[in-house]
């Protein structure tokens, strides 16, 4: 079969759009939730673009989101500041907070954003990006529905809990990494499921708490975390910071509040945002010009940084557009026909 012209950014998010705000989103919403879709499918992030349309209308469809949820910011002037999405979509909730982010960081340094109550589905990467276009360094971390294993144990308890961080740099792109906590992204495994191939070895367990590269007993068994004990580690901090220490869902908690894995998880978010300059001052040294030194050395042994490959894609799609295959087309036009 012929392969499809590519789509433009723009007609791919024109097109997004549309169907969310028929699936009855407020226009601010409908926004916010397609341009992080496309932006995904954009810079080749399959598992976090428009793939995750169809989960997003299966949660509108059950009711379980809030379409027409107005974010409300929570700010009494303090270094954590809070924004209620009211059991809508995190992504505008972020948008709606993120000046006054920015603002609190320039003024102490480092501040908090706490993002209570969100249907979750996207990639953190949007979140350190859009503060690295303001100066600033970031932590943005989530739990998600409980389908990893702790290091050592066989039973879903973790979620794929992703971890993202944001450098700022001078006429270049940030330096950013974001990534699940467990060894791939759920969405990758779902990936493979819908293509009828088998997943990598050490990625997940079947349901007996055997290796499994079938990706159906997969995930119907438990996912691992990277890195063994050093991933379980890190993916237990985030259930810590973002779940207990906010006093929204664990992992576990928000899998038993949905009943189930078919739609996606609620559950709280937390975006630590810091200044390098505030940092620095007293020392005399350009921070971001220290980072230069560090970053282009990596760089100067060959070694590609994160984000590079996903820059490189979104540099094609402006350019050339982005390739959809004919399937996905067509799925595109019946969730408009809905
Ligand atoms: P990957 O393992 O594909 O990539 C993780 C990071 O490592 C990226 O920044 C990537 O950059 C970088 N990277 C990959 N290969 C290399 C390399 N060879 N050298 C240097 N850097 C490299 O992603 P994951 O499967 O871990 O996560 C995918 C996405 O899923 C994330 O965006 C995450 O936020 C999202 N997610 C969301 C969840 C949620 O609850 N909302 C839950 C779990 C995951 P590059 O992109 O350029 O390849
Ligand atoms: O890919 O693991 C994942 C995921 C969970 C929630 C959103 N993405």
């Amino acid at each position: 079969m012929d392969q499809p012209d590519p789509v433009s950014v723009e007609a791919l998010l024109a097109r997004v759009e549309r169907i969310f705000v028929k699936a009855g989103l407020r226009a601010e919403n409908a926004r916010d939730v397609a341009r992080v879709i496309v932006a995904g499918e954009r810079d080749n992030c399959k598992s976090h673009g428009i793939y995750r349309i169809e989960g997003c209308l299966r949660v509108l469809a059950a009711g379980k989101v809030s379409p027409d949820a107005v974010p409300q910011l929570v700010d009494q002037g303090k270094s954590v500041i809070e924004v209620d999405a009211g059991g809508g979509f995190s992504n505008p909730a972020f948008y709606a907070a993120k000046n006054a982010l920015v603002d609190r960081t320039r003024s102490t340094g480092l501040a908090a954003l706490v993002i209570r109550d969100c249907l979750h589905f996207s990639a953190l990467w949007h979140d350190v990006e859009a503060l690295a276009q303001h100066g600033l360094a970031s932590l943005s971390m989530c739990p998600s529905y409980a389908f990893v294993a702790p290091a050592g144990g066989t039973q879903p308890l973790l979620g794929t809990n992703p971890f993202a961080f944001g450098w700022p740099r001078k006429g270049d792109d940030p330096y950013v990494f974001d990534i699940a906590t467990s060894v791939a992204a759920r969405g990758e495994i779902e990936l493979h499921r819908r293509a009828g191939t088998p997943i990598p070895e050490g990625w997940a367990m079947d349901g007996d708490g055997n290796p499994t590269t079938d990706p159906e007993a997969a995930l119907d068994g438990a996912m691992l975390t990277f890195g063994g004990h050093k991933g379980s580690a890190i993916s237990t901090m985030i259930e810590l910071l973002s779940g207990a220490m906010l006093g929204e869902f664990m992992s576990k908690e928000a899998l038993d509040f949905m009943g189930g894995t078919d739609l996606l998880p609620r559950h709280g978010a937390l975006v630590l945002a810091m200044d390098p300059q505030v940092f620095a001052a007293r020392s005399g040294r350009d921070p971001i010009a220290q980072g230069e030194m560090l970053l282009s050395a990596i760089a100067g042994q060959g070694a590609r940084l994160p984000s590079q490959r996903r820059f490189q894609a979104r540099a094609r799609s402006l350019r050339d557009g982005i390739l959809l295959t004919r399937a996905e087309l067509d799925q595109l036009d019946r969730f408009e026909r809905l």
